[in-house]
């Protein structure tokens, strides 16, 4: 998959990029990962990538012209049979792991990082498939939310994890990695790992008495508990069975 990101900021990437499961798909060459300078794109002496707001009002808006120019020579260059211009800004639709699970298929994801206090809205209206946000505050730029994208689709390639199971079962995923959270699903589990004991406190008994089925008992409750306790509003979705309300007491 070809990930094309446009910014101001280019150098932001480096980091993100060269580390961990997003540094080896692309040294496997299961993604490409290109950065885009949207300064590149403009005309102009000084390089102007915004202007003041028509209207009045605080801020500045990212003027059309340089990421039309941008978009424009992105999709000239490679035929994508599945392509999609995403603008990342809080104004977007709230980005799920069923909305990484469905641009998993694209061949192309074209990123665009907003800025300042906004876009021009005819870049919106004439380039852009999808405007998304990662969550309910406000960042200074979509860069950030640009990386939790690549990552999040990335990790949802096939080849990209080693251990394929591992991404089904964790919170959010679902058997088909189709479904939100909100459409039937629990906070992971909690994890323990050597040592047995560590500064006075022992890993749980019933993880270490060999029984299959205790176990995923356990590990059911403490799902239920986690949720409980931290994202009740996904139990409104999860139908529980009659040993779900047993287990939660
Ligand atoms: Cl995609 N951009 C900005 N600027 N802020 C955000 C966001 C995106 N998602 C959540 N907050």
């Amino acid at each position: 998959m070809n990930f094309d990101v446009i910014t101001i900021f280019p150098d932001f990437f480096a980091g993100p990029l060269s580390h961990g499961m997003v540094f080896q798909a692309q040294k496997r060459g299961l993604i490409d990962v290109r950065i885009h300078d949207l300064r590149d794109f403009t005309t102009d002496r000084h390089r102007t990538v915004d202007d003041r707001p028509f209207g009045g009002g605080a801020g500045m808006v990212l003027k059309p012209e340089p990421l039309f120019r941008a978009i424009r020579k992105i999709q000239a260059e490679k035929m994508a049979s599945a392509r999609k211009v995403i603008l990342l800004t809080p104004q977007g639709k709230r980005f799920q792991q069923r909305i990484a699970f469905q641009f998993s298929s694209l061949d192309q994801a074209v990123l665009i990082c907003g800025r300042y206090e906004g876009v021009d809205e005819r870049v919106t209206e004439c380039l852009v498939d999808e405007e998304l946000s990662i969550g309910d505050y406000v960042l200074s730029g979509g860069e950030l939310a640009a990386c939790v994208f690549v990552d999040a689709v990335t990790r949802l390639l096939p080849g990209v994890l080693n251990n394929s199971s591992s991404a089904v079962n964790e919170s959010f995923a679902t058997l088909e990695g189709s479904l939100s959270s909100a459409e039937g699903s629990l906070l992971d589990y909690p994890h323990y790992t050597r040592p047995e004991e560590f500064e006075g406190q022992r890993v749980p008994e019933v993880l270490l008495c060999g029984s299959h089925k205790r176990v995923e008992l356990w590990r059911r409750k403490k799902a239920l508990e986690k949720t409980l306790k931290n994202r009740p509003d996904l139990l409104q979705y999860t139908a529980l069975s009659e040993e779900d309300k047993q287990l939660l007491g």
